[in-house]
């Protein structure tokens, strides 16, 4: 069977861009696979998180994950802390991983920006990712430009770890999706929306007020063109929020640029915020019914005791594979 495996870290506002590169995928693609959409809380530490802020975010993105259509009923969802086998698997990889493939991971070094104060855990960030991936033995794992690398990692620890000792691991295919894999901020077009921005103005929160929306949609960078054309190289600004109204809409591109052809900016972007408002207001809906509720609880319990199942098959595997005593 076709496994995939995906999540969004509760280290800020989930936001629009992770919504259209991610949660938005998940809902689609849950028919396809046999999905673990999970809430990477372990992977959020890697810099530091306010304690009240983590536990929050961490039921907001469980609800927001509910709330958008992923059905727990059929996907498995659930907190990563929760399921210790991740954080044990990842020790028995960081003996596999070598410092220097570690050392040329892009994002740590964009991360850290050089610094040597930053945690050891932003070092091995990969590491973790690569063990929530080979526990559930996952054949598909969606990845934004950004993940490339870290994917391609996880596939190198396997076969290194499969050749060495046993046969263990699935090495997972990447999927890449063809559009919205990218948003850009709102503020910016040259820098990805971002949900730890400290510019709110740069993002659409998914649980932001139809009257924020539309007043950040109105402030978005836009060009001095004056005209809705889709050209990543002279119009990223607009292209950007082109993009957004797709994914929003379930219009095309070509379509966007047709019903705009000859205005200016202003009623595009009205009609734009309004797309997200509307796809957004059924979301924020069912969110604030759940998110305190017992019914999320249940949710993220059961869906901790499936996910722990069958990491258990594949942590003992890899610990009878490597020598260690097991019963
Ligand atoms: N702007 C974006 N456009 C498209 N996809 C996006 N994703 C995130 N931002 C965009 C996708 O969402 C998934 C989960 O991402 P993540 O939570 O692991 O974190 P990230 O990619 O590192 O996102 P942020 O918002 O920049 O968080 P911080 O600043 O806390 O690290 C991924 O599949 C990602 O591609």
């Amino acid at each position: 069977s076709k496994i995939m495996l995906s999540g969004i870290k509760p280290s800020g506002d989930l936001n629009i861009g992770g919504y259209s590169g991610a949660l938005s995928q998940f809902v689609a693609l849950q028919h396809d696979y046999d999905c673990y959409f999970f809430i990477p809380d372990l992977h959020a530490i890697t810099v530091y998180q306010d304690p009240k802020e983590l536990h929050q975010r961490s039921r907001d993105v469980a609800a927001l994950y509910v709330a958008a259509g992923v059905d727990p009923n059929k996907a498995v969802i659930f907190l990563q802390s929760q399921v210790r086998q991740h954080a044990e698997l990842s020790w028995l990889l960081e003996t596999q991983a070598h410092f220097g493939e570690l050392s040329r991971m892009t994002q740590f070094k964009d991360k850290s920006g050089g610094k040597d104060t930053v945690s050891s855990g932003l070092f091995t960030y990969p590491v973790l990712m690569a063990a929530d991936i080979l526990l559930y033995q996952a054949t598909h794992v969606p990845v934004g430009d950004d993940q490339k690398q870290h994917l391609e990692l996880t596939r190198d620890l396997a076969a290194r770890f499969n050749h060495k000792y046993a046969p263990t691991f699935t090495l997972p295919e990447p999927v890449i999706q063809e559009s919205g894999a990218r948003i850009m901020g709102l503020d910016d077009p040259s820098n990805k929306m971002s949900k730890s921005n400290p510019n709110q103005g740069s993002y659409v929160s998914l649980l932001d007020e139809p009257s924020v929306i539309r007043k950040k949609f109105s402030r978005a960078v836009t060009d001095s063109d004056m005209s809705v054309r889709y050209d990543w190289e002279a119009k990223p600004a607009v292209s950007n929020l082109i993009e957004i109204y797709s994914v929003f809409s379930g219009d095309s591109i070509d379509a966007i640029e047709k019903r705009y052809e000859g205005q200016g900016y202003g009623t595009f972007k009205k009609e734009l915020a309004e797309a997200v408002v509307s796809k957004l207001e059924p979301i924020q809906k069912t969110y604030h019914e759940i998110v305190h509720s017992e019914e999320l609880d249940r949710i993220l319990k059961n869906g901790a005791e499936r996910a722990a199942e069958k990491a258990e098959q594949t942590l003992l595997a890899a610990k009878r594979a490597m020598g260690f005593v097991t019963f």
